[in-house]
């Protein structure tokens, strides 16, 4: 078995949270945010049998696009002024960070 940690957009979460339903697999989503951006994304934890990881993996990569996304500078209040950027700067984010853990035991009660 493994642990699929994938960290996603929250404008593809609900789009992937009912492929994931459709697709039988069970995902319990967390309110998380970015630590560059520091703005807010969603993480699925997904259990699943080792056999259907690459459909998943799939399933993730088809519902999750990349975006351009804009860093608005800030303000190193006290801190190291040496990595500042005074001007807003874009990346590119996602579609998806996907972690694969195995799993040494589960039980479901
Ligand atoms: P954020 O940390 O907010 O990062 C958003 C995007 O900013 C990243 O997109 C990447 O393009 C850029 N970025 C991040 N750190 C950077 C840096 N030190 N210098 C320059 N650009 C940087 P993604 O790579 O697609 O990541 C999307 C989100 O996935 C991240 O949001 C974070 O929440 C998570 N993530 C990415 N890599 C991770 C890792 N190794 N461990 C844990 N979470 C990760």
């Amino acid at each position: 078995m493994k642990l699929i940690v994938a960290v996603v957009q929250d404008q593809d979460s609900n789009r992937l949270s009912s492929a994931l339903t459709k697709n039988d697999f069970r995902a319990t989503k967390l309110a998380s945010t970015g630590g560059f951006l520091r703005s807010g994304n969603t993480t699925f934890l997904i259990g699943t049998d080792d056999t259907l990881v690459d459909k998943l993996l799939e399933l993730i990569k088809d519902n999750c696009r990349s975006r351009d996304q804009m860093v608005a500078p800030v303000s190193p209040m006290g801190g190291n002024a040496d990595s500042y950027i005074p001007y807003p700067v874009e990346v590119e984010v996602g579609g998806a960070t996907v972690f694969v853990l195995p799993i040494e035991h589960f039980r479901h009660f």
